[in-house]
């Protein structure tokens, strides 16, 4: 049986193709923590951990989650079968506390090499497929609410996104609104608009907001306020749907979600889980409790995007689609074949693993670590 013998890892950072505004935060790029495993068959696994605006999200940064595999994963895994994906990470659990994103690389890594080696997809490890493409929902944040209906505009004539999202919070709610119902009126019926607050909102804005949304003809509100009482007494009333994210990070905060009645929708995001099978056990749950499943994302690049794929081609229904954009958001596809965005979906690839290729050269030119090239001393002494 083959047996682990490398871990690097690598940070690779990459410019978005304009700003991207939050709640918490203004990206005008994006870092990757991608880590790389190897077997002594001689496989390579891959796997990454990305958070929006370093540790504005929550409590993890791809230079931590380096550090942490480093320092503390990677000891845990050389020698180990790299075959037990499971036995592997229940041995870095029972060590490491906490640190989902860094553990989700780790277990994406191993369950990459896994499918190569066995020349099956990861859809086929985590229990097969019901889809080979998944809808895909826009985000619009751009922070400005003509270009915000330009972008969309432009995406529904591609037949690339049909449902878009809107990043609110920042601004005074009714400016927010504002700006929702705009964009609600410049768009198609058939276009969905939803939002997301990022948790940015007192119980009493949120009351105000969420009725205000509701008029508007916002569809589906995510995650208003920060804790799970909050956000369960707002979903009882609420007369549109209610998705909850931050308060998701696991199975067992998802149990006490669905057990309280905090979110009709749950964002499942494989990182804030803490990999592919802890998030395919907050889908279990939710599936259990009659909360529809949605296709989370913190903006990935293309390794965790593709990871997050292979999971949702197995979820029994996503009313609300996904929205595994994250590759589309940024300059450069790192891959030698770009992924394939048509007709509102992404084609889960079908190739052993994740099925996906990174280009060696890209990945060395947006490394933080790279040596300067010729190009680059020239440049700096102008
Ligand atoms: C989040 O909070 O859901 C998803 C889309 C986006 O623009 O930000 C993310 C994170
Ligand atoms: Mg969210």
């Amino acid at each position: 049986m083959p047996k682990i013998t490398s871990v690097e890892t690598y940070l690779i950072d990459i410019p978005t193709i304009r700003a991207h505004e939050l709640a918490m935060t203004r990206m005008n790029g994006q870092s990757l923590m991608l880590v790389k495993i190897k077997t002594s068959e001689g496989i390579d696994g891959w796997g990454e951990g990305t958070t929006i605006g370093g540790l504005a999200y929550g409590p993890e940064c791809p230079e931590g989650m380096k550090l942490v595999i480093d320092t503390y994963m990677a000891p845990l895994l050389i020698g180990q079968e790299a075959s037990f994906v499971q036995v592997v990470m229940d041995r870095v659990r029972a060590s490491v506390k906490g640190n989902n994103f860094a553990k989700c690389a780790l277990e994406t890594a191993l369950l990459d090499a896994e499918g190569k080696r066995l020349n099956q997809p990861i859809s086929s490890l985590l229990g097969g497929r019901r889809r080979d493409a998944l809808e895909i929902v826009w985000t619009l944040a751009s922070g400005d609410t003509v270009k915000d209906i330009g972008e969309a505009r432009a995406m529904l004539e591609a037949r690339r996104h049909r449902h878009f999202k809107l990043k609110i919070g920042r601004r005074a709610i009714r400016d927010d609104v504002r700006h929702v119902a705009e964009i609600r009126k410049a768009l198609p019926e058939d276009a969905s608009v939803r939002v997301d607050v990022n948790a940015a909102w007192s119980p009493k804005d949120a009351a105000y907001g969420i009725a205000a949304l509701a008029d508007a003809g916002c569809t589906l509100i995510e995650q208003p306020v920060t804790t799970l009482k909050d956000l369960a007494r707002l979903s009882a009333q609420s007369p549109v749907p209610l998705m909850a994210d931050e308060i998701l990070t696991g199975p067992e905060s998802a149990f006490d979600a669905a057990a309280s009645g905090a979110g009709d929708v749950f964002s499942v995001k494989t990182e804030q889980a803490g990999g592919l099978y802890a998030a395919r056990a907050v889908v279990n749950i939710a599936e259990a409790a009659g909360i529809a499943v949605y296709g989370g994302t913190m903006l990935e690049g293309p390794v965790g995007t593709i990871a997050a794929a292979h999971l949702f081609a197995g979820v029994g229904a996503l009313p609300y689609g996904t929205e595994l954009f994250g590759p589309l958001l940024l300059t450069e596809s790192l891959l030698t074949e770009p992924l394939v965005y048509k007709d509102f979906q992404l084609i889960i690839p079908t190739g052993p693993g994740l099925g996906i290729q990174l280009d060696q050269m890209a990945l060395h030119r947006f490394r933080r670590d790279r040596a300067p090239s010729v190009g680059d001393v020239a440049r700096n002494r102008g």
